[in-house]
């Protein structure tokens, strides 16, 4: 399997120099790193990686108004153009870790979809304070509750694609800038009929860099089941 690994960057430039080496360690691996204009350099980093790695690694560099949906929306459109099986999607900071890939991979082969989730085994997250905790599996909850979405972990970042599915989702339909772009993605998944599944791992806290976790990121994945449920067609 030929497997792009899609990873959003905003300032991570002591994580991206330990991530890349952890990824492209296997063979078939490729990356495509999304940069968002990081003030603290990682996009210039990220090109001195993409040396090192030669086409293994490439970077994009956005400009014009910053966000992790657009930032995706972007990079997938550049990932289905590519000759590769499957898209993976991982977060820059550590959080997720990247020898979980391969259950993540080996799941894909029947799957069009594939979440990594963090409560599939109970709650699977080191290093969280209570309050992150509780604020993740309230949410997730309430997603759950009003989407009526069938799986676990409805926010994870930690994702497999087919290819050829990704290609189908409606890219220029979806409006998040935030983290409720998961739960965007999923829905029209959903809504398509792919075939979803969950794969258990483990989430660890990031430890270098800061949380892009903001009021209006929150805002937004509070309002946005709503939208999908009521605004945007019901689920099949
Ligand atoms: N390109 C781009 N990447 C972003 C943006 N915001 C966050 N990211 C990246 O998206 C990934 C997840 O962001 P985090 O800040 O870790 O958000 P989070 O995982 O919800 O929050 P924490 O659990 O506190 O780390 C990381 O790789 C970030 O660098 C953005 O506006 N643009
Ligand atoms: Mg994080």
């Amino acid at each position: 399997m030929n497997v792009l690994v899609v990873v959003p960057t905003y300032n991570e430039r002591d994580n991206l120099p330990v991530l890349v080496p952890a990824v492209l360690e296997r063979s078939g691996y490729r990356m495509l790193v999304a940069d968002d204009g990081s003030p603290d350099g990682t996009g210039a980093l990220a090109d001195e990686l993409a040396a090192e790695w030669g086409g293994r690694l490439r970077v994009l560099h956005r400009t014009g108004r910053r966000g992790l949906g657009r930032s995706y929306v972007e990079a997938f459109r550049t990932a289905i153009a590519e000759p590769v099986d499957l898209v993976c999607q991982m977060d820059a900071d550590l959080s997720h870790d990247p020898g979980q890939l391969p259950a993540l991979v080996e799941a894909a082969r029947d799957h069009d979809l594939v979440l990594g989730s963090r409560y599939l085994t109970g709650i699977s997250v080191v290093n969280w304070p209570l309050r992150r905790i509780v604020l993740s599996t309230t949410a997730n909850f309430y997603i759950r509750a009003i989407t009526r979405l069938p799986v676990q972990d409805c926010t994870g970042g930690f994702r497999c694609w087919r290819r050829e599915a990704l290609a189908r989702l409606p890219l220029d339909r979806i409006v998040s800038d935030g983290y409720s772009f998961q739960i965007e993605m999923l829905w029209e998944a959903s809504r398509l009929g792919f075939r979803i599944t969950e794969v258990p791992i483990v989430f660890v806290e990031r430890r270098e860099g800061q949380s892009k976790l903001d009021r209006h990121v929150l805002l937004e994945a509070l309002w946005m089941p709503w939208r999908l449920r009521f605004g945007r067609g019901r689920r099949r």
